[in-house]
């Protein structure tokens, strides 16, 4: 028996979706999305409005995903033009610095929107347009979202890369995307530690392959010394002082690209998740709107970095598309300690709050205590994203956090699919920890089995999406090929998540994590093989083999399985060499937890590396190894099983 939490009367009372509501408009959303998203595309200002609405097939002799595509509109101008007859003085934006002490700063929709009009005159003048890609590797600071709007406004196609990734990892996203220009900072601060952001960009422009950018944009935020390399290198101040505080918006089509997000997937190489821009925008809106609830005077807060897509859809463009107050935090949720993010709660009277599981579980180990010498009596809505949240933390949050008065939404979705895709509407139907419930408006998830058989009713499977929504990727950027391969071949005529899920009698759906070579540690992707990859690019590596393993906090680990090089010896300054060599390939995001040296991998007689197995291994299940009768030598595993112990 699991147990339900009712929606709170009051709570329903004033939903903006209620159980009616949802019981007669999800049908039509399927039966007919022409009619839904069509009456739906009204809460955007286009400068034409659409007359086409879906056009999607998954299907390979036909392959097509198109919404809204003769509709223009330019996403900046819903994130602020829109806004400011009425929510003019109102704040777009809260700012919070990753020093406690430090001054926290409101921005208005008026001066965001003069903001963003001088960065994009800025870029204007320095040949950015249409369709040209600018990287943005910024901290947690309002020049990240003036940098995302100023793109969007001129129809420059930004990728955000996450401050904690190395050169080598902007150098690769600058490659794959061709871009002109980089916005980035001095450096970040994070927990009161710096990131050498500038300096990233410098080693990542010396690597071969990274000359497409021209132009790099420094933000001064700390102060901290840099190069600054004439006449590459340019004062962000310097180039927007004295811009005009208007800005003609770009007139750009429904299915224009708005931005690449790079994400990992199952091979050593990420791809650039393509969104385009009106479909995104609305899905990103609405599903902002009816999830959280949004209400008027709501201030609401996303932890997610910028970085990542739940920075996108949910920290900028969701929020400002529907005129909220969107709180922006630089630092991280222990830091000083585990009472910051209620501090934050009372000092900025936070009403809705949305995290990850991974930070839940690092402030539930600090017990009760730093939560309760807060109010959090603003709170009404709380949410989860990123990794299957265990019932153990979502009641913490509920009880111990929320009070037991405020909702949890455990919001499901993907960078790929732009916006939530299952996830409880707050006011419509009871919670069950642990379960994502059920699908929002135009959204149709199937169970497959092995085969590719559609499930019904009570199942077990693979999670597959039957139909497009507004919100879907469009491609993986200059790679149509791989887009289609990744997900759509593996069950056709339809989309594969790569997730596994569990459709109960209720029809809630309870995800249980990545059923390929994805692992999900402290919510963010990390692919088997990008680590992998890194590994074997040293020397003295013959062959790496990783895997995840149950975490406590991180929800999942990062196990390296490593074979040197004959005549290498395994020492602990080497074993701290390969940890340090996959910190500084990728990001300190992919470091490994457990490193073990394996004087061989187990492999198939064919010479594939059983997977399967390492992965018991890993997570000390010893007696759970299944079938190893196709080993090519069962002795390996002995010996990685006795690594393990003695580790
Ligand atoms: C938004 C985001 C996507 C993967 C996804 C799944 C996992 C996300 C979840 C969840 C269980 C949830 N995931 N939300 N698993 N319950 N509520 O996280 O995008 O970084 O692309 O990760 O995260 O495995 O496939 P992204």
């Amino acid at each position: 028996m699991t147990d339900l939490y009712p929606v709170p009367a009051d709570f329903a009372a004033r939903a903006n979706v209620t159980a009616a509501d949802y019981e007669r408009d999800y049908p039509e959303s399927i039966r007919n999305p022409d009619a839904f998203w069509g009456r739906i595309a009204g809460r955007l200002e286009w400068m034409k409005a659409p007359t086409r609405i879906r056009e999607a097939s998954f299907d390979r002799e036909d392959f097509h995903i198109r919404w809204f595509a003769d509709g223009e509109l330019n996403a900046s101008v819903n994130c602020l033009d829109r806004h400011l007859a009425t929510r003019g003085n109102k704040a777009a934006l809260v700012f919070e610095p990753d020093d406690p002490s430090g001054e926290a700063t409101h921005v208005s929709y008026r001066e965001l929107h003069a903001r963003v009009c001088r960065l994009a005159n800025a870029l204007r003048n320095l040949g950015i347009g249409k369709g040209d890609r600018v990287i943005v590797y910024l901290p947690m600071i309002v020049e990240a979202v003036v940098a995302m709007l100023a793109c969007a406004r001129i129809g420059a196609v930004h990728t955000v890369v996450f401050g904690g990734f190395s050169a080598n990892s902007i150098a690769e996203r600058i490659r794959d995307s061709g871009a002109k220009l980089v916005i980035t900072a001095d450096e970040g601060v994070r927990g009161g530690r710096r990131v050498p952001l500038k300096d990233n960009v410098d080693a990542a422009l010396k690597l071969p392959g990274t000359n497409s950018v021209a132009t790099v944009l420094v933000v001064r935020h700390t102060g901290g010394a840099i190069d600054m390399q004439q006449p590459r290198d340019r004062w962000y101040h310097a180039v927007v002082d004295g811009q005009p505080d208007t800005c003609e918006p770009e007139r750009m089509n429904a299915e224009d690209p708005l931005f690449i997000l790079y994400t990992s997937g199952s091979t050593g190489k990420p791809k650039g998740v393509l969104h385009t821009t009106g479909g995104y925008l609305l899905y990103a809106a609405y599903t902002h709107e009816c999830v959280f609830d949004l209400k008027e005077d709501d201030v609401y807060w996303c932890t997610a970095d910028v970085g990542w897509v739940t920075g996108h859809s949910y920290v900028v463009y969701g929020p400002l598309a529907n005129g909220a107050t969107s709180l922006v935090f630089e630092g991280i949720p222990t830091w000083p300690d585990a009472s910051r993010p209620w501090q934050v709660v009372d000092r900025h009277q936070v009403t809705i709050f949305y995290t990850a599981p991974t930070a839940i579980r690092a402030l539930m180990r600090e017990g009760s205590g730093p939560v309760e010498k807060t109010s959090r009596k603003s709170l009404r809505l709380l949410g989860t994203v990123g990794e299957p949240i265990n019932p153990e933390a979502w009641r913490w949050y509920h009880e111990v956090v929320g009070g037991g008065r405020c909702p949890v939404v455990d919001t499901w979705w993907q960078t790929e699919t732009g916006g939530i895709l299952v996830s409880p509407l707050p006011g419509a139907w009871p919670a069950k920890p642990g379960s994502a419930t059920r699908p929002f408006f135009g959204v149709q998830p199937g169970i497959v089995d092995a085969e590719g058989k559609l499930l019904e009713g009570e199942a077990e499977g693979n999670l597959v999406l039957l139909d497009s929504w507004p919100g879907q990727m469009r491609t993986v950027y200059g790679d149509d090929k791989r887009f289609f391969d990744t997900y759509f071949a593996a069950y056709p005529g339809m989309y594969f998540t790569g997730d596994g899920a569990r459709r109960d009698a209720d029809g809630y759906y309870w995800i249980t994590g990545r059923v390929d070579d994805v692992i999900n540690v402290s919510g963010h992707r990390i692919g088997t093989a990008e680590v992998e990859s890194a590994l074997v690019l040293h020397p003295k590596v013959a062959e790496a083999a990783v895997v995840g393993f149950p975490h406590e906090v991180k929800g999942q680990g990062i196990h390296a399985f490593v074979t040197l090089v004959a005549g290498e010896t395994e020492t602990e300054e080497l074993h701290r060499e390969l940890v340090a060599h996959v910190r500084s390939h990728i990001g300190p995001l992919a470091t490994p937890d457990i490193l073990q040296w394996a004087p061989a991998l187990p492999k198939t007689r064919s010479g594939k590396i059983m997977r399967r197995i390492l992965r018991k291994i890993a997570e000390g299940a010893p007696d759970q190894l299944g079938d190893t009768s196709t080993l090519a030598d069962p002795g390996v595993v002995e010996g990685l099983l006795a690594g393990r112990r003695n580790r």
